[in-house]
């Protein structure tokens, strides 16, 4: 792939994510944190849905800035239970947001189903000179009757990706990022930049 100049603000508070994205993406792409660009408040996700969601994040910062803003929404959903929590993932047993807690509810809601079919998803809004672009990634898998695993964040411990016998959070963070739904949405971006 040629070597691409991107300089663009990453539109999330969460660590773990913009950790993530910044070890996917080559150096030649310079990332601006939201505490950079002086963006000290919340970004409202109201829309009801990831995509919707992502372009939200993503048009609050680009008002604000003017810069080439790109937003991350993401979610689990679980085929047993109607494709929930989806957009409420990070908060799905309530205020105040804690990954332990939706991880032990998610756990409890699937008590006793056999059916332990999930897909992580990711929704990537970038916006540049005005114009919206969406990209989307998608990797599916299976959840565990328990937690397993340190790496990672969210419902990592209780993750198993097809074709792996281990969690998104007993796999290196290199492993993870070379299989999961937000590997597969950066790609779909730096592939958008290398055309
Ligand atoms: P920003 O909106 O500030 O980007 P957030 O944590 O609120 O950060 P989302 O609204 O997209 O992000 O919530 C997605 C939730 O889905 C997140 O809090 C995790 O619980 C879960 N999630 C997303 N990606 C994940 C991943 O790679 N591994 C495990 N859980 C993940």
């Amino acid at each position: 792939m040629p070597e691409m100049n991107v300089s663009m603000i990453i539109a999330t508070n969460n660590q773990h994510k913009l950790n993530e994205i910044r070890k996917m993406l080559p150096l030649s792409f310079t990332l601006e944190t939201l505490k950079e660009a002086g963006i000290n408040f919340e970004l409202p996700e109201t829309s009801g849905t990831i995509e919707g969601n992502a372009l939200q994040k993503a048009r609050t910062v680009y008002n604000e800035t003017g810069k080439t803003t790109l937003a991350d929404d993401s979610g689990l959903l679980v085929e047993a239970l109607d494709n929930q929590p989806g957009v409420d993932s990070a908060i799905y047993a309530g205020l105040p947001r804690d990954d332990r807690r939706n991880v032990d509810k998610l756990l409890s809601e699937l008590s006793g189903i056999n059916n332990r079919k999930a897909a992580f998803i990711t929704v990537l809004a970038l916006i540049m000179d005005g114009q919206e672009y969406l990209f989307e990634g998608r990797v599916n898998g299976r959840i565990t009757e328990s937690l397993s695993g340190v790496g990672g964040f969210g419902y990592d411990p209780v993750f198993i990706p097809d074709g792996h016998s281990i969690t998104f959070a007993e796999m290196s963070d290199d492993e993870k990022n070379a299989i999961s739904h937000r590997a597969n949405a950066v790609r779909k971006l730096q592939e958008f930049f290398a055309k």
